[in-house]
């Protein structure tokens, strides 16, 4: 039978095409998707973000992680859905209104999905009403907002004020290399977390499933 902890391995290895061949022998074999991502990928993914946080990998093994990840979710997410496996819970995520950094926030959402949540991405540059709109549309649990210019920091207090007059029941996080805790409790959000990996734990605290 196909060994879960290989497979976390070759993902934390970041070899992708042995991620994928060997995620496509487990299904062979029988074994169930839910499985495969909890106890393969999500596992392996877990591994590199505790890494991660105690600076022992950076950021390019992250994403050649993240992109073995893939690789090995894209065979899984038909049968995840066929099985009603649904993710943990909902979360739009982007770079707020006049900021054009995305390195951040895209390792925020690989180390999202990677820890089993769905992630909407909308981008680069939101204005507040598209955090809303979003937030609407899929009905998320969690707005997680990116900044890495102090000039673009009150753009997120905006988006937390569009979000609370809209009356929407989400959290708010913020995050982003100029970003603190104070300025997140002076805003009002809900969590501040200073790394991608971090942002896993606090999402899933804030949805209740930590
Ligand atoms: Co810009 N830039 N940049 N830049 N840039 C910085 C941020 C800067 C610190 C450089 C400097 O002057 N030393 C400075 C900001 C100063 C300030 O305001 N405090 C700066 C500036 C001034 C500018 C421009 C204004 C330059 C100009 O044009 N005069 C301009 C602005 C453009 C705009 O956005 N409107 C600009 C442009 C650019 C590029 C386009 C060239 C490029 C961006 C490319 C891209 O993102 N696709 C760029 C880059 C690459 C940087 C630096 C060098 C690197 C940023 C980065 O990607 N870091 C940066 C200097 C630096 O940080 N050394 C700099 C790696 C990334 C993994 O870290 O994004 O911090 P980071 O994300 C971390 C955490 O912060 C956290 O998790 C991540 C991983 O752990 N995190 C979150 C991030 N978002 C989160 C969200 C969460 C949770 C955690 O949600 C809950």
């Amino acid at each position: 039978m196909a060994d879960m902890a290989v497979l976390a391995e070759t993902l934390i290895a970041g070899n992708r095409d042995k991620v994928a061949e060997l995620v496509q022998e487990a299904l062979a074999e029988g074994m169930g998707p839910k499985e495969i991502l909890e106890d393969g990928l999500i596992a392996g993914m877990n591994v590199i973000g505790k890494r991660f946080k105690a600076n022992e990998v950076y950021v390019p093994e992250v994403l050649i992680a993240a992109r073995a990840m893939h690789a090995g979710m894209e065979l899984l997410e038909e049968k995840l859905a066929a099985a009603g496996v649904k993710p943990i819970g909902t979360v739009v995520l982007g770079t707020v209104k006049g900021d054009l950094h995305d390195i951040g926030k895209n390792l925020v959402n690989m180390m999202l999905t990677g820890g089993g949540l769905k992630v909407v991405d909308i981008g680069i540059d939101v204005p507040a009403e598209k955090f809303v709109e979003a937030a609407k549309e899929s009905g998320a649990q969690i707005v997680a907002l990116s900044a890495l210019l102090t000039t673009t920091m009150p753009q997120m207090a905006e988006a937390i004020k569009a979000l609370k007059d809209a009356g929407l029941e989400v959290k708010t996080i913020i995050g982003g290399a100029p970003v603190t805790q104070s300025f997140a409790d002076e805003i009002g959000a809900d969590g501040y977390s200073p790394d991608a990996a971090s942002a896993v734990d606090l999402a899933k605290e804030l949805i209740g499933t930590a």
